[in-house]
């Protein structure tokens, strides 16, 4: 059972989820405006990515008998300087979803709720990799450059990322 402080936490970090999604369909969309379909298919699957970050704490709170209370998802950002503009934005983000993760586990622990402490240990984990995924590529567009033939080196690369579904884990 979720306390109300922890199910309303829990239902702001699902609209900070959703609007990450958002961020990055927007990403997605700008790169596909400038001609860089590889950095357009890696925001769409970190699009996806962020959906199932969603919907793994709508499932948690539906599991634990508490109330799901959507709000209103902002407006992202739909122009970008170039490509370093936008991965600098999104480890920016990265960085203030990985604080309110944070934020999050330090109100388990307030609250004795050891579920909840659980359960959010994955999003750590998972907080770890969105930031070094993040650096990695902002070193890459650093060191080849984010124009002219480095980037479309980049892009080519970032392009073969694919979305891989989770498996359902919830099968009885
Ligand atoms: Fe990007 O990890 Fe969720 O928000």
């Amino acid at each position: 059972m979720l306390s109300k402080k922890m199910e309303e936490a829990l239902n702001g970090q699902i609209n900070k989820e959703m609007y990450s999604a958002y961020l990055y369909m927007s990403m997605s969309a700008h790169s596909t405006n400038v001609g860089l379909p590889g950095f357009a298919n890696w925001f769409m699957v970190q699009y996806n990515e962020e959906m199932e970050h969603a919907m793994k704490i709508y499932d948690y709170v539906n599991d634990q008998g508490g109330k799901i209370k959507l709000k209103a998802i902002d407006e992202p950002l739909s122009t970008f300087k170039d490509a370093m503009d936008m991965f600098q934005k999104t480890l920016k983000h990265e960085q203030f979803i990985t604080k309110s993760i944070n934020e999050l586990v330090d109100l388990a622990i307030k609250e004795k709720d050891h579920a909840t402490q659980i359960f959010l240990q994955w999003f750590v984990t998972e907080q770890i990799e969105e930031e070094g995924n993040d650096n990695d590529i902002i070193a890459k567009l650093e060191l080849a450059g984010d124009k002219g033939n480095g980037l479309f080196m980049i892009d080519k690369e970032i392009g073969a990322r694919v979305y891989a579904p989770p498996v359902d884990e919830k099968q009885d």
